[in-house]
C-alpha cells in the first residue's frame, strides 16, 4: 500500500484518490459509482475541490433569510471540516452527507456531538452549549430569550439530565448515551433536527442537488418548534 495521500493538505483536492475511495466505501453506504457521481457534482459546484466557509454560509443564508445563520453555520462548518484546514474537501463532504442520509441514530448523534465540540477535544462544557443554543436561536430568529427560554436555563436543564456524574464537561459517550435514552434531550440537542424546522428541503449547492436536510439531517422525527427547542 502506498501512502501518497498521507500528507493531508498537499494532495490535489480535486482528485479522488484510491485512498479516498476506499475510505468512503468503508465509512458510507455509497457504491463506487455513486461516490464518483457525487464527486463529479461536487466539483461542478466547487471546481477547486474546496467548499469554503463563505460558500457554505451563502447556502445557509438563502435558507434562513429571516434568521442569522452565521453562528450556526460556523458550528456546522467546523464539525464537517474534520481536519481543521478551513475548507471542506470531498471526503469530508460526502461523509457528512452519508451520515445524514444513511446514518443510524447513534452516528447522527456523534455528528451532533461534533457540532457542539468545537475545539474537538472530545468534551463539551456549559459554555460550548450556551453558544450553540444561542446560535440556534439566531438561526430561528428567536427574540425571546427570557425565562425558560434563556440559554443558560436551557443548558441547566440539559446538564442536569445529561451529566450524571456532575463533572464540568460532557464526554462523547455520555452525550450519545444520554440522548439515546432521553427523548427530550435528543429534541433539544440534536441540532440537525432543529436545523430544519418543518423539514423543508433545499439544495445545499446549486447543482449537486443535495437536499439541505440530507446534509443537516433529521435525526429523529421529533417535533421541534421554531426556536429549535423541544415542544
Ligand atoms: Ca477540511
Ligand atoms: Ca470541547
Amino acid at each position: 500500500m502506498g501512502n501518497k495521500a498521507s500528507g493531508k493538505g498537499k494532495k490535489d483536492p480535486t482528485i479522488l484518490t484510491d485512498e479516498d475511495l476506499t475510505k468512503l466505501k468503508l465509512n458510507t453506504q455509497y457504491t463506487e459509482e455513486e461516490i464518483q457521481a457525487w464527486h463529479t457534482g461536487f466539483l461542478k459546484d466547487c471546481p477547486s475541490g474546496k467548499l469554503d466557509k463563505k460558500q457554505f454560509l451563502n447556502v445557509y443564508k438563502k435558507f434562513y433569510p429571516e434568521g442569522k445563520a452565521d453562528k450556526y453555520c460556523n458550528f456546522v462548518f467546523k464539525a464537517f471540516d474534520t481536519d481543521n484546514n478551513n475548507w471542506i474537501d470531498f471526503t469530508e463532504f460526502l461523509y457528512a452527507v452519508g451520515v445524514s442520509q444513511h446514518g443510524n441514530l447513534e452516528e447522527k448523534l456523534k455528528m451532533a456531538f461534533d457540532i457542539y465540540d468545537q475545539n474537538k477535544d472530545g468534551q463539551i462544557n456549559r459554555k460550548d452549549m450556551i453558544k450553540i443554543i444561542e446560535a440556534m436561536y439566531d438561526l430561528a430568529n428567536e427574540e425571546d430569550r427570557t425565562g425558560d427560554k434563556a440559554p443558560d436555563k436551557r443548558v441547566d436543564l440539559i446538564m442536569q439530565r445529561l451529566n450524571k456524574d456532575k463533572a464540568d464537561v460532557i464526554l462523547r459517550h455520555e452525550f450519545i448515551q444520554g440522548c439515546l435514552r432521553d427523548e427530550l434531550l435528543r429534541k433539544i440537542l440534536a441540532p440537525n433536527t432543529a436545523l430544519i424546522p418543518g423539514g423543508q428541503t433545499s439544495p445545499i449547492t446549486t447543482t449537486t442537488n443535495v437536499p439541505m436536510n440530507t446534509i443537516t439531517t433529521t435525526t429523529t422525527t421529533t417535533t421541534i418548534n421554531e426556536t429549535g427547542a423541544a415542544v
